[in-house]
């Protein structure tokens, strides 16, 4: 038994939990009854909001806010239950009125809570389900990991990471593949309430289903708390003929109970009679209580049991093995349509709005005032001041931040002038010579951390790795090392090491990214993330890069190999849609650099770009196209802006040819026999058509505000070509990415690049195939002079 504390006369902790319950499930009821019934709405459009949703989490929201959370434990909560969070940080007098009326409307709180737009008092968005509860099993290990590493003070408590997950978020595969990397970095301190209402959109879940979830955590070093009676049902089932109940309700299909709670008390008493008539026990329980007596205590689950829940969130306080606590809840509970299947998206009528506010004693005009309707207001709002959570965590928030890192004007760099490499092996040469970690890169060395889903080897972390070594919690030695067996790679862990090793699931890789690229805000640590991936499998992660995106996540990306450039390997791992979805990607930099000295200079520029407060994550797209690199004086500000002039063009001239990335020495060929007819043309290399964008998007919104000398750097570039000039573009990537340079100065682009799946080939083959080599690239050239 857990102290059931006094707190006034005739009010006892699960009292005032209680009546912090009510508060919590009226307030978000309100909200989203406000947002649909109460507003103008200029569009017609249904504004929506969930409110069986909210109903059915707000018992476990209240005994973890209001009973276990301490300030500086980390909570992701259910997408659907986010006006509750508000009203939560409302009671705890941080969010306000304006705000929660302002639910779904442009400037209010957003419909799932989202760290960039509801402010410093959300510790992660959710909305994708699936990734908000996996996010927090990441978070948790890059604790572990700065801790390791001696990044914050060890006196602080080490945070708890908790999720309050829908049932249906379990049937989400990132959930299986998180649990599962979590095994293998023994992760702690992390807990997933799951709100288990057997309910998902569209319908009540196939019975049963507990018995998988049990084994499945289990079987992954977790400890299950299966959380299904309440204390009242608990002592029916304890009394003579109880059992035969229990095992009646046990054996009830999930759709009968959902039903029959929204049906009440008598449909309860007739079902309950059809099968148990005779027996004596059963009816001595139930024949006393009335109809709505009955259905009280037949919706009697844990999930809504106050007492369980604190009882059970303290027992498991004592240790900090991972544990998931499956509470049975009723979607709705306590509404009208509790337990309906289709009440996903249902609302109260006005009506039933009404009867619920007279139900809670709410006067009408006092709907969003705090402890309106309880009996003992003034000994809530004491309690609601004296609960952990109540602390703030900072004078302004729940964010925390560290200094950032110092950032050498060049980055050590290997030798390349001259040298026949790639950009992927100039990434892992510059990363193996920061990884020496002497002199300026010293410090920047110390926070970088590297993680990549299985292929750490094959994109050229090897030499980083060997410096830095592996991290994990323990100390496990390298087997083929100590036995002395050849290998290029040290695979030995400690918990000192500055490379995390994935398994293959690039959703993880993306979370991972997630939770290190936010360690200065959730962790008062500054991370500098580093992770590497094919660039084709960017896609397979792609809406958690978007999520770690959605919550500005600070890290850079690297994705290598990319394009038909990788030639053998054919179409299912040339990436081609990759240049596109750099562009369209925001909070995101992407860059795709043709020569190592483009390169270093945007690595560097990660590095600062990462730490800034107007700032994004970075993303390289590499290559393994091997290119002569060149001694040759460069501009890192056009680099870093998008694009750069290799040749410049005559004022006036009427044609340049543009390239992205691999495709370079192709672009100069062609270039070179260009020039024999067509002297003044230019050579354009784009080192990112996404900054390019951006930046011309943003000279068009400055000038449409008024401000007449905006413009960019492309316009700039552009400007000495002739308004009716050619520009033949070509990249390893669709031509979509380049096709709209056309638009910037009315000029002619013809946008060359593979714009269907790639196939095994040579380089030779696939680029005559795919129209991105030195013929295809003059022949655009000659149809666009001849269309002159
Ligand atoms: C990845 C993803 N797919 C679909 C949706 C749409 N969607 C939102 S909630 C929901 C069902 C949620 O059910 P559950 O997690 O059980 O939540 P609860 O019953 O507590 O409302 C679905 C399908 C979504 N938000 N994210
Ligand atoms: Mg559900």
């Amino acid at each position: 038994m857990n102290e059931i504390r006094p707190i006034e006369a005739g009010l006892n902790t699960i009292d005032a939990l209680a009546s912090v319950e009510q508060k919590l499930v009226w307030l978000a009821s309100w909200m989203i009854h406000n947002a649909n019934h109460l507003r103008p709405n200029r569009d017609g459009l249904k504004v929506g909001g969930h409110q069986a949703s909210c109903a059915s989490a707000a018992s476990i929201m209240t005994a973890l806010y209001f009973d276990i959370l301490r300030p500086y434990d980390r909570v992701a909560v259910k997408p659907h239950a986010g006006p509750v969070l508000h009203a939560i940080n409302y009671l705890f007098g941080r969010q306000t009125v304006e705000q929660m009326a302002g639910l779904r409307q442009m400037g209010g709180a957003q419909a799932y809570p989202s760290r960039a737009k509801d402010g410093s008092e959300i510790d992660f968005s959710t909305g994708s389900v699936g990734l908000g509860v996996a996010l927090t099993s990441f978070a948790s290990l890059m604790q572990d990991y700065v801790r390791a590493h001696g990044f914050v003070d060890p006196a602080v408590p080490r945070a708890r990471h908790v999720a309050i997950a829908g049932d249906a978020e379990l049937d989400e595969g990132n959930i299986y593949e998180a649990l599962l990397e979590g095994w293998k970095h023994d992760v702690r301190d992390v807990w997933w309430v799951v709100d288990y209402n057997r309910q998902s959109l569209d319908s009540v879940m196939p019975d049963r289903l507990f018995g998988r979830f049990e084994g499945l955590f289990r079987d992954m070093g977790w400890k299950v708390v299966s959380l299904k009676y309440g204390k009242r049902l608990e002592a029916a089932f304890a009394r003579p003929g109880g059992s035969s109940l229990r095992g009646w309700v046990d054996d009830c299909p999930n759709s009968i109970y959902s039903a029959l709670t929204f049906q009440g008390g008598a449909a309860w008493r007739q079902a309950i009679l059809a099968d148990m008539a005779k027996s004596r026990g059963v009816r001595a329980i139930i024949d006393p209580l009335s109809d709505t007596e009955l259905a009280s205590l037949m919706s009697n689950l844990a999930g809504h049991d106050l007492a369980t829940l604190t009882e059970a969130f303290r027992a498991a306080t004592k240790t900090d093995q991972p544990t998931c606590f499956l509470a049975y809840t009723i979607k709705g509970m306590g509404l009208p349509f509790a337990g309906h299947k289709d009440n996903h998206a249902g609302m109260m009528t006005v009506e039933q709005m009404g009867a619920f506010r007279a139900q809670l004693n709410i006067r009408p005009g006092h709907e969003w005032d705090r402890w309106e309707g309880l009996a003992q207001p003034k000994a809530v709002e004491k309690f609601v001041e004296s609960v952990p959570f109540a602390q703030k965590l900072t004078p302004h928030g729940r964010r925390l931040d560290a200094a950032t890192i110092p950032v050498p004007t060049t980055l050590p760099q290997p030798k390349i002038t001259g040298r026949r490499m790639s950009t992927q092996a100039g990434f892992g040469e510059i990363l193996s010579e920061i990884g020496r970690a002497k002199g300026d890169s010293a410090e920047l060395s110390k926070h970088i951390v590297t993680m990549s889903p299985d292929v750490a080897v094959s994109t050229n972390l090897g030499p980083w790795i060997n410096r830095r070594g592996v991290f994990d919690r323990h100390t496990r030695d390298d087997v083929f090392r100590d036995g002395k067996l050849a290998s290029a790679q040290r695979w030995g862990t400690s918990p000192s090491g500055q490379h995390i090793e994935l398994g293959i699931a690039e959703q993880n890789l993306f979370l991972l990214l997630a939770a290190a690229g936010l360690s200065h805000d959730l962790l008062g640590a500054r991370i500098l993330p580093i992770g590497t991936v094919y660039d084709p499998f960017v896609n397979r992660g792609h809406d958690a890069l978007f999520y770690a995106c959605y919550q500005d996540a600070r890290f850079l990306l690297v994705g290598t190999p990319s394009g038909i450039t990788l030639a053998p390997e054919g179409g299912q791992h040339q990436s081609t849609n990759t240049p596109a979805l750099g562009i369209v990607q925001d909070r995101l930099a992407s860059f795709e650099p043709a020569y190592c000295d483009e390169l270093a200079i945007l690595l560097r520029h990660a590095f600062d770009w990462m730490q800034r407060p107007e700032g994004s994550a970075v993303w390289l797209r590499l290559s393994t196209q091997i290119l002569t690199q060149k001694d040759r004086p460069l501009n890192a500000a056009h680099v870093i802006a998008g694009a750069h002039w290799v040749v410049p063009p005559a004022t006036g001239a009427g044609i340049a040819i543009a390239y992205q990335g691999a495709v370079a020495a192709e672009a100069e060929k062609a270039l070179a026999e260009l020039r024999e007819d067509e002297p003044g043309a230019g050579l354009l290399a784009i080192t990112s058509p996404d900054r390019l964008y951006a930046g011309w998007r943003a000279a068009q919104r400055a000038r449409r505000l008024g401000d007449a000398t905006a413009t960019c750097h492309i316009e700039t570039l552009l400007a000495p070509l002739a308004r009716n000039a050619a520009i033949v573009s070509v990249l390893d990537g669709h031509p979509a990415a380049h096709a709209w340079l056309g638009s910037v100065r009315g000029q002619r682009v013809m946008a060359l690049g593979p714009d269907h799946f790639g196939q095994s080939g040579d380089i030779t083959d696939l680029y005559r195939e795919y129209e991105i080599d030195s013929s295809a690239i003059l022949d655009a050239c000659a149809e666009a002079l001849l269309a002159r």
